[in-house]
C-alpha cells in the first residue's frame, strides 16, 4: 500500500537555495480548494543580500466571478530545520488579491531544468493531506524534456497527486503587464 502520511513525503536532500534562484514556468499544476493562478504562471525566487528567500508570482486569475487579470504576486519565506521546507507568506501587489501563509516543499529539483513544488494546506487526523496544491515548473516555458518528465510521474505518485495535474498554457497574458 501506498504512503500518504505528508511527514513521510521526501523532500530534496541538501537544499541549495542560490541553486533554486531564478525563473520557473509552471507547466503543470494541482489546484486547492478554492482560487489558484489558472495559467501563464512563472514564479522568480530571489536570495537577498541577508541570504533570505523571497520569490514573485504572475498568473492569470478571474477574480469577482468574471474579472480577469493578472495577479502580481509577492513573497517572503520563513526557513525551518529542512532547507527544503520553508513557509512562504505571500500577498498581492493589489489589494484585491490573496494572501496567504502557506507550507512550502521542494520535493524535487535538479536546478536546471524541473522541479516539484507542493504545499499541504490541511492535514487530515490521519496524516494525509485534505487541502493541496502542486506546481510543476519548469526552467523552460515550453515544458520539460522527456527524461524529466519520467522522474516528475514518479514523483507525483509519491505525494499522492498522480492524475490530479493539469496542464498550464503560457499564452503571453502576463507579459505586458
Ligand atoms: C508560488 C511560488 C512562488 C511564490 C508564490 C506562489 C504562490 C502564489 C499563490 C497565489 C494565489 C493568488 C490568487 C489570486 C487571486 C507557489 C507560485 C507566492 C498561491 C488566488
Amino acid at each position: 500500500a501506498q504512503d500518504c502520511q505528508v511527514a513521510n513525503f521526501q523532500v530534496v536532500q541538501n537544499f541549495d537555495k542560490t541553486r533554486y534562484a531564478g525563473t520557473w514556468y509552471a507547466v503543470a499544476k494541482k489546484d486547492p480548494e478554492g482560487l489558484l493562478l489558472i495559467d501563464n504562471v512563472v514564479a522568480q525566487f530571489i536570495i537577498n543580500e541577508d541570504s533570505k528567500m523571497t520569490a514573485t508570482a504572475k498568473g492569470r486569475v478571474i477574480i469577482l466571478n468574471n474579472w480577469e487579470l493578472c495577479a502580481d504576486m509577492l513573497a517572503t519565506s520563513e526557513e525551518t530545520n529542512d532547507p527544503a521546507k520553508f513557509r512562504m507568506k505571500y500577498w498581492g501587489v493589489s489589494s484585491y488579491l490573496q494572501t496567504g501563509n502557506d507550507d512550502h516543499w521542494v520535493i524535487d529539483t535538479d536546478y536546471d531544468n524541473y522541479a516539484v513544488h507542493y504545499s499541504c494546506r490541511l492535514v487530515d487526523s490521519d496524516g494525509t493531506c485534505l487541502d493541496s496544491y502542486s506546481f510543476i515548473f519548469s526552467r523552460h516555458a515550453t515544458g520539460l524534456r522527456p527524461e524529466d518528465q519520467v522522474k516528475v510521474t514518479q514523483k507525483k505518485m509519491d505525494i499522492c497527486l498522480l492524475g490530479k495535474y493539469r496542464r498550464v498554457a503560457h499564452t503571453g497574458f502576463c507579459e505586458s503587464s
